[in-house]
């Protein structure tokens, strides 16, 4: 039988493997920008633009909600921070280097937002959603889980940086012990770090294991729940409730407003673009 040597069947699996991935990365984007989102009905709009008023909806009105309303930008905030995830010439949006040591990082000194989540909680999802309008943007969503083990930094111009983190998972110590660490504790320019939680199952042994790191160095940290068009409306207050809970109770540097997002749906990347462009220092709210 017809074989290829070895290297050329290497190029030819990489071409592949390429060409799935970048096919994966363009389909799919409606709603990916805040535009399409604008003349949506009410529900959905506020469905894909404020995911978590959506769940306010369904709480008892005598609940306090106040950590709900701390992050609320208008449409015009909304709109404004989007421009800064649009590429263009001047304003390159790239995926810039990985690193599996600390001392492998780029010297950056641009301010830098982490997501740093459980494997397969969706962060590399996330990270492609939040680059939908960079179709050009490469971002890597594995079908196995734990697939990351790397820091890979991804540059939006000379504005601001964003880094996907290796999934703790069973190798979670390794990698916590090498990577994890050693980059929130060294990292001078790390703004704030995206903590992501499975809006399906809620905050999970591992997820306190990171928590517990993060309060003990004082880390600011945001937790964003993930894949919320998993959960039905019942799973998904009582998981909203019981981490915000959480967060008043036993946590001290945790942002207490939670970022809802859907990776599939665009739900909370709009608003999470407005945040992270609002805690670089990119943009002031008008309100
Ligand atoms: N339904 C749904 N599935 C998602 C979402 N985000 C990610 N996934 C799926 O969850 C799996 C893990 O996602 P991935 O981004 O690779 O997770 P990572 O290991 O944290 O980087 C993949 O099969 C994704 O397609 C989402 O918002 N909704
Ligand atoms: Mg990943």
């Amino acid at each position: 039988m017809f074989q290829l040597p070895k290297a050329r069947r290497l190029v030819m699996m990489n071409i592949l493997l390429r060409r799935y991935f970048v096919t994966r990365a363009k389909t799919s984007t409606k709603f990916a920008s805040f535009s399409e989102v604008l003349p949506l009905q009410e529900k959905q709009f506020t469905g894909i633009a404020f995911p978590l008023l959506e769940v306010e909806k369904y709480l008892a009105p005598n609940l306090d909600t106040s950590s709900f309303h701390i992050f609320s930008p208008n449409h015009n905030d909304i709109s404004k921070a989007e421009m800064f995830f649009i590429p263009s010439r001047q304003h390159p949006i790239d995926y810039f280097t990985s690193a599996v040591r600390i001392d492998h990082t780029p010297e950056l000194l641009q301010p830098e937002v982490c997501f740093l989540g459980r494997s397969n909680v969706g962060k590399s999802s996330l990270i492609k959603a939040l680059f939908s309008l960079a179709p050009d943007v490469e971002v890597r969503v594995s079908k196995t889980p734990g697939h990351t083990k790397k820091m890979n930094f991804f540059k939006v111009g000379n504005l601001f940086t964003l880094v996907d983190m290796p999934g703790y998972g069973y190798r979670a110590p390794k990698d916590f012990a090498q990577m994890v660490e050693p980059y929130l504790n060294q990292r001078q320019n790390l703004k704030r770090t995206f903590l992501l939680v499975d809006s399906l199952v809620g905050l999970q042994e591992m997820d306190h294991i990171a928590i517990e790191m993060l309060e003990e160095f004082g880390i600011p940290y945001v937790i964003v729940l993930t894949k919320i068009d998993k959960p039905s409306k019942r799973v998904m207050t009582n998981n909203v409730l019981q981490i915000q809970d959480f967060i008043k109770e036993k946590t001290h540097v945790c942002f207490p407003q939670l970022f809802p997002v859907s990776s599939i749906y665009f739900s909370g990347i709009h608003m999470l673009r407005c945040f992270i462009v609002h805690v670089t220092g990119n943009l002031i709210l008008s309100t």
